[in-house]
């Protein structure tokens, strides 16, 4: 077993070989410049500020040999799997299936849609397209990752209180133990991701846990 004794509300023990990293949704519509997220009037720089730190970790995770997963808010081209709920939400300029600055938004296979060149997958790592915003709803995650024998689960990405918080909770009721990266996640809304750190892990761990990045790779080395 592998400690982070500093992650809270207390130390967090894992097994690499039974622990993926779930990387959420490091898309370039939502992270660069020009794309979706800043159409919606986002300051993106917020978010592109963490990549360094996830490159770090994902660089480390591949160098232990541990399991990554990578998902992107991804829907069909014809729509089929985006419930007009979703699709009609709102009043904004773009909606999902339009046509935007990297290609139509938030459908597969479309320029935006693609994981960002620094967090790119590789060979053996799973991408996992997600119409929702929990990783769990609708794509096989969970019985995949049971089939692996994967029990721990170490979250990074975006937005903290949207995809990746829905999805720690989704992977918290089917028994996962799930650590939250605090400098890997960041919102467009501050003050979501203080929020969201507080939220997950409030009442002991209610959700689960958090710690930094160098907390990990100290644990890793
Ligand atoms: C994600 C969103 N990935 N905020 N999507 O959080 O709509």
């Amino acid at each position: 077993m592998t400690t982070i004794e500093d992650a809270q509300p207390f130390a967090f023990r894992f097994d690499p070989a039974h622990t993926a990293l779930v990387i959420i949704d490091m898309q370039r519509d939502f992270i660069e410049p020009g794309g979706f997220g800043e159409t919606l009037g986002n300051d993106v720089s917020l978010l592109e500020a963490i990549v360094p730190a996830c490159r770090s970790v994902l660089l480390a995770w591949r160098a232990a040999g541990g399991l990554v997963v990578h998902t992107r808010e991804s829907h069909a081209a014809d729509l089929s799997d985006c419930p007009p709920a979703k699709l009609n939400r709102g009043e904004p300029r773009l909606r999902i299936g339009d046509a935007g600055p990297m290609g139509r938004i938030l459908i597969a296979g479309e320029p935006g849609n693609q994981i960002i060149r620094a967090l790119a997958p590789v060979p053996g790592e799973w991408v996992i397209d997600k119409p929702g915003k929990g990783a769990f709803y609708a794509t096989g995650l969970h019985e995949r990752l049971q089939i692996r024998g994967v029990r721990q689960l170490i979250f990074m990405g975006v937005t903290a209180e949207v995809c990746v918080q829905t999805s720690m909770r989704e992977a918290n009721d089917r028994g996962y133990d799930c650590l939250l990266l605090e400098d890997c996640t960041e919102s467009y809304f501050p003050a979501f991701k203080a929020a969201t750190l507080e939220m997950v892990r409030a009442q002991g761990g209610i959700v689960g846990w958090t710690a930094g990045s160098e907390s990990l790779l100290t644990a890793l080395a």
